[in-house]
């Protein structure tokens, strides 16, 4: 395992992880699969005999068998099985359960659901029109945008149109509920919440949360898909265990999967900007609407998020925004990597290219014209937070430079002017993704450390291991503050047993608050570590405690164990090593050292432990001063913001609309990494996640909300092929980020944002078109071959509507 490489690389490799589906079939265990809605809106009536005439069926169960039959992470709106009634294609009807997967799959075949159909919602101007809505309509104001809008020199309005964006995580919903002795229940989950999926299940089976436990040792892939969908199917395999007193496994095909669970919500959002002749923006308001599906599950807090990153890196004195969930009869939407924020981000791009192309200017002047900046109080947000630390304008400067944008320009304008089998875009979007829940309470994370015996560490956190590299990031500060290799400890599997005040592993803050938290609590035992250390190293050797068979006398050194109740993990600590030091001690290359006398650092743990000296702890973390008023829609929302600029260059087919990325450059801030190649993993996989949703990804619903795209052959995810010909990522040197621990920034989500500039880029390639002399082609998200086409040749294409 090499210094920087993700923990689970070579056990990923060699085909040895372990996911929840791989574990051994117990003796006795039984598989589960769902019975689901075809039909949008009906009621239904359920006839299962035929099933359960195979010897193979061992049960079949209905909403009437759920003690607590609702479950939802922010309104409890939803039925674990519907009763009488479905709200979306794909809704759970009933749960076989048989001795085989097979035999399960044939029962759910013999089901039979008669539906009568009722009226459906199925699109965002459905739901507008019968008033459909799921909570209030929120807004966030700031200045005057009246008065905006009268002064105005020139002002554009319009509509951007984005679709939904399946989570594709390689590993579908899973979990295997086995029950203990004395109404107990264990569930393996594939789940980003492990916390969340013991209430749903402890809930809706009526059981006590200390009966249930919930433990996820990996996910492949989460995405924010499995951050509050992976416990209703939790919830399924417990109710088969509980009721059968036996083992139960519910693993969804990948077409169950896509059909049932919510995806990345759409949304469709109506824009009015105000500018002068140099495209500086002076007032905005824009109303966002997101198809939250049948529903509420997180839309509501996407929603919220989507509203902060109206304004993306802009600063805009002026600005109003409002944001409304509709309900559809579509599966319930939920998180997806960005949250809210690239549904605000791209709307703010997209009026940027707009502004520029009516102007006749560079949209690249038009967003440094409008980028947040220190001068001249122009580095608040609409939600007046002050945008601390802000790397935008060096970001967009560098960029420029590096990957030669005017050049390009040029050099595509004339290529443009000579092709009439292609056609070039280039455009540079900027990102400042907000890093913290908006949602207060769920700022906060505890962690366990253990020392063994033998000197090595084990981690317990509420953190989950999703791929993106959470574990050996934990571990890195963890081991590097008590001076030791990374392999000298372990971060274990999630359980909810370990550990309380636990958060989602979402909103790109696993590290970020479970590595404080790690951090904390090593250095409670390395605070009692080095006062013993100081002490011990004062005697000679022959009078420690592993030489004095234990017999006491001054070996047993008695220590002072004040508990290190700090909230800071970076208090106290150097600001280049990150480490802390006390007492004098040095924890440094497995050695400890105290005035010029030293130990090896398991010789240490050792002679601590003959003196009962406690070798772990625990602790907690709270991020400080987050203070967002809801209600008014202003304060600080976000510790600090991950900020980034990418480059992309494409390549239109003007006879096919194929479109090809040439080459995509990236710029980061990401602080001060631990672990720069996971980072760098985190910044590529996310920008090609997001290129695919603003491109190939789009999904097809048949007119009962069913989705059609269910499977790999007609869902187009990025492969090898789609990948930018040219792609550079750079990290800008950042080491001020005092905010946050050891001087890191979060990574998960930010650089998914940066794919809106291939959306852009395509958009841009557009206006070289004789057809958007004077108007802007506005192709929606996604921008797939065919819409690009349309936009092409809108007159050929006439005749069919737009799906
Ligand atoms: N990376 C991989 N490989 N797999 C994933 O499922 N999820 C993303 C991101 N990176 C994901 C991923 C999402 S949606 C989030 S919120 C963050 O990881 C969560 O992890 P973190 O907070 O530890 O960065
Ligand atoms: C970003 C996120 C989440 C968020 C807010 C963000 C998220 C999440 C919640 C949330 C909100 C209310 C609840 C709850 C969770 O908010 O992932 O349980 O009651 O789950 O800005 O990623
Ligand atoms: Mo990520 S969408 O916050 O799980």
């Amino acid at each position: 395992m090499s210094k920087n490489s993700h923990d689970s690389a070579h056990t990923h490799v060699a085909g040895t992880s372990e996911f929840v589906d791989d574990r051994p079939i117990m003796r006795g265990e039984l598989f589960m699969d769902v019975v689901y809605s075809t039909h949008a809106h009906a009621k239904f009536t359920l006839d299962y005999s035929e099933a359960l005439k195979d010897e193979d069926v061992v049960a079949v169960y209905t909403a009437a068998d759920v003690h607590h039959n609702v479950w939802g992470t922010i309104f409890k709106d939803q039925p674990l099985i519907a009763k009488d009634v479905v709200q979306y294609a794909g809704e759970a009807v009933a749960l076989v359960v048989a001795k085989t997967t097979v035999a399960a799959q044939y029962a759910k075949q013999k089901v039979k659901v008669n539906y009568q159909d009722l009226p459906a919602v199925l699109s965002i101007n459905d739901a507008k029109k019968h008033n459909s809505y799921i909570a209030d309509k929120r807004f966030i104001e700031r200045g005057d945008i009246k008065s905006a809008f009268a002064k105005a020199k020139h002002t554009l309005s319009g509509e951007v149109v984005i679709q939904g964006h399946d989570h594709f995580y390689l590993e579908s919903q899973v979990a295997i509920a086995y029950p203990l002795e004395d109404g107990q229940v264990e569930v393996h989950s594939s789940s980003q919440h492990p916390t969340e999926t013991q209430h749903v299940v402890a809930h809706c089976l009526g059981l006590d949360a200390k009966d249930v436990v919930v433990q996820v040792k990996r996910m492949g892939g989460g995405f924010g898909g499995k951050e509050s969908q992976a416990a209703p199917i939790a919830a399924m395999a417990a109710l088969g265990a509980i009721k059968l007193n036996r083992p139960v496994r519910l693993c969804l095909t990948k077409d169950d999967d896509m059909v049932m669970t919510g995806k990345r919500n759409p949304f469709q959002n109506l824009y009015k900007v105000a500018f002068d002749d140099d495209g500086v923006i002076d007032g905005l308001e824009v109303e966002l609407f997101s198809d939250g599906g049948a529903y509420a599950d997180l839309s509501t807090s996407i929603m919220e998020r989507a509203m902060l990153h109206s304004d993306n890196a802009y600063f805009i004195p002026n600005m109003k925004v409002a944001g409304q969930v509709c309900k559809t009869n579509h599966h319930p939407h939920t998180a997806f990597r960005g949250f809210g924020g690239p549904k605000g981000v791209a709307t703010a791009e997209i009026i940027i290219e707009k502004i520029a192309h009516h102007l006749g200017l560079d949209p690249l002047e038009v967003r440094n014209k409008n980028v947040y900046r220190d001068e001249d109080g122009r580095n608040i947000t609409h939600y007046n937070q002050i945008v601390k630390n802000n790397c935008l304008p060096k970001l967009f400067e560098k960029i420029e430079k590096d990957c030669h944008y005017k050049k390009r320009r040029s050099e595509i304008t004339k290529f443009n002017q000579e092709s009439d089998e292609f056609v070039k875009g280039l455009s540079i979007t900027p990102v400042k993704f907000g890093i913290s829940f908006t949602t207060r309470f769920l700022n906060q994370a505890n962690a366990m450390v253990i020392i063994h015996l033998d000197s090595t560490l084990q981690i317990a956190t509420g953190a989950t291991e999703m791929g993106q590299g959470v574990n050996a990031r934990i571990c890195a500060m963890v081991t590097s503050e008590m001076g030791l290799e990374r392999s000298h400890a372990r971060v274990m599997p999630t359980r909810t047993d370990k550990n309380a005040n636990t958060s989602p592993t979402a909103a790109s803050s696993g590290t970020d608050l479970n590595g404080a938290a790690a951090l904390l609590a090593v250095r409670k035992i390395k605070h009692r570590l080095s006062e013993f250390a100081s002490l011990l190293l004062e005697l000679p050797e022959a009078r420690w405690p592993s030489k004095t068979a234990g017999l006491g006398t001054e070996a047993e050194i008695a220590i002072k164990t004040r508990n290190l109740d700090s909230n800071d993990p970076n208090e106290g600590a150097d600001w280049k090593s990150g480490k802390a030091t006390y007492f004098g001690v040095e924890f440094k290359d497995g050695v400890v050292t105290c005035k010029g006398r030293s130990i090896n650092f398991p010789d240490l743990i050792r002679e601590a432990y003959l003196s009962r000296v406690s070798l772990s702890d625990y602790a907690h973390y709270s991020i400080p001063g987050i203070e967002f008023n809801k209600l008014e829609g202003s304060g600080n929302a976000f510790l600090y913001f991950t900020q980034g600029v990418a480059c992309s260059e494409v390549t239109l087919n003007r006879d096919t609309g194929e479109v090809k990325v040439d080459q995509v450059d990236i710029l980061m801030d990401l602080g001060r990494p631990v672990n720069l190649d996971l980072d760098v993993g985190q910044v590529s996989g996310a920008f090609i996640q997001g290129m695919g949703w603003v491109t190939t990804e789009n999904l097809v619903y048949n007119d009962q909300g069913y989705l059609l795209s269910h499977a790999p052959s007609t869902y187009k995810i990025p492969n090898i092929q789609d990948t930018p010909r040219v792609f550079n990522i750079e990290l800008l040197e950042n080491d001020e980020n005092y905010a946050n621990v050891r001087g890191t920034k979060a990574v998960g989500e930010p650089p998914l944002l940066l794919a809106i500039s291939t959306w852009t880029a395509i958009n841009n390639a557009l206006t070289y078109l004789p057809t958007y002399k004077d108007s802007y082609p506005e192709v929606r998200i996604p921008a797939t071959s065919e819409n690009v086409l349309r936009a092409m040749a809108p007159q050929a294409f006439s005749k069919w509507s737009t799906p």
